[in-house]
């Protein structure tokens, strides 16, 4: 094969495939030896509209192979997960491994990329590890650094129209990752060296955190001032340079909630806003579980028998089925510790069953809960009929 990558996950998958595709042998790796097997069969374990064809095809045509270990080829692109220690240290330790499963497969004048979103100096680092190894290969690799930025439930169009920012170790080596890339990718793809690209993936995801940090912590002070904050945004929006983001019950998904922490955890003394953004944001999930906890207090009072609460959606974001790292799901499960089941109807219209939480149908929820709590703003919330004797708290601009 021309590529081994490493990592056949939600971007590896999807990449590997679109190298096949253009009809360049692939060869996947993964340590899941179900994922493996699944693949082999031309199915997948992800869930990403278009992925499915791309990879049946690209497996029948014999282009993309998966198996739990690499073999020599020309690239090698570590596409592995980088989670979190204690203390919101990054891990890097499934890039060093799987640095390491290649090493003696390396030759001169290889492609060594890493995809993953990495601390900086870890191309750096992988470098090092390599040179360290194999002395004689010295200056002879080609190492780079591209980040993907591509948007779950849209990746398959994104990988290939999105820019791309490309960072080697050295001139040469950018040179042949761009030239590697720009095979099958269509978007515009801007040189750097290694260390700005792993910057500029942590800053745009940064930056977003930081935007959407600045729209929650309106919301927490028009809450108290008894100004309607979507109002308030979309009226300062009308400013021809002002743009802020919408408020909602935290910030969710695998990577915005966490690659700020790669820049805080190197970086702490620096990084202020960054790191305050992230506090926002986490407190804005626990202060929207207060405001449930509340309203049902209240309601007891008033009315002397506990209210029945609906949770809409779960997910971390309108209209997907991924509840990974969801605000959502960490507010349910904060008002439903110690309650009793029958208080909550847990809503999530996009999954059919969850292992922890009992799901109901949106119209039955809405109809029988005294207390309707929106936290994601799925499409068929938007369209529901609220009578008006409910309590609703509106955490997402459903309206
Ligand atoms: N959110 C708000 N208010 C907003 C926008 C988003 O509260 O105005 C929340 C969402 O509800 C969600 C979270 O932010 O909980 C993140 O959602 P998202 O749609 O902003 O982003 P992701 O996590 O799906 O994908 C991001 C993208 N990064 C940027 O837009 C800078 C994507 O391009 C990256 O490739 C992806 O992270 C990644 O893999 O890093």
């Amino acid at each position: 094969p021309s590529v081994v990558m490493i990592g056949l996950g939600y971007i590896g998958l999807p990449t590997a495939a679109l190298i096949a595709q253009n009809k360049t042998y692939v060869h996947g790796v993964d340590i899941n030896p179900d994922v493996v097997e699944t693949i082999n069969q031309g199915k997948i374990h992800i869930v990403e509209p278009e992925l499915d064809i791309a990879v049946a095809n690209a497996v029948k045509e014999g282009y993309l192979k998966a198996a739990t270990t690499p073999v020599e080829a020309n690239t090698y692109l570590i596409v592995v997960p980088t989670p979190f220690k204690a203390k919101n240290e990054p891990d890097i330790s499934f890039v060093e491994s799987a640095t390491r499963a290649i090493l003696s497969l390396l030759k001169e004048d290889d492609l060594y990329i890493i995809e993953s979103t990495s601390p900086i100096g870890t191309t750096e680092k992988m470098m090092k590890i390599i040179y360290t190894e194999r002395p004689e290969l010295k200056g002879k690799l080609n190492i780079a650094y591209c980040p993907e930025r591509v948007l779950p439930g849209n990746v398959m169009y994104e990988l290939v129209h999105n820019d791309r920012v490309i960072g080697g170790v050295d001139e040469k080596s950018t040179e042949k990752a761009i030239a590697f890339y720009k095979q099958f990718i269509k978007g515009d793809l801007h040189k750097t060296n290694a260390r700005t690209a792993e910057m500029c993936k942590l800053v745009e995801n940064s930056s977003r955190d930081v935007q959407i940090a600045f729209a929650n912590e309106l919301s927490l002070i028009c809450d108290k001032a008894d100004i309607n904050v979507w109002e308030l945004i979309e009226l300062a929006n009308k400013h021809p340079r002002v743009n802020i983001l919408q408020p909602g019950c935290g910030v969710g998904g695998h990577c915005i909630a966490v690659d700020p922490y790669f820049i805080v955890s190197d970086y702490p003394m620096e990084s202020k806003i960054i790191g305050t953004a992230r506090e926002i944001n986490n407190y804005k999930s626990f202060w929207c579980a207060e405001k449930v906890q509340t309203a049902k207090l209240e309601f007891q009072i008033k009315h002397g028998r506990k209210p029945s609460i609906a949770l809409m959606g779960l997910a971390f974001k309108p209209n997907i089925d991924d509840l990974r790292e969801s605000p959502a799901k960490y507010i349910a499960q904060k008002v439903l510790q110690g309650a009793n089941d029958e208080e909550y109807y847990i809503v999530e219209p996009n999954i059919t069953e969850h292992k922890i939480f009992k799901l109901t149908d949106y119209n039955e929820a809405v109809n029988k809960a005294d207390i309707i709590a929106f936290l994601v703003a799925h499409d068929e919330f938007k369209t529901l009929k609220i009578s008006s004797d409910k309590i609703v708290l509106d955490f997402c601009n459903i309206g």
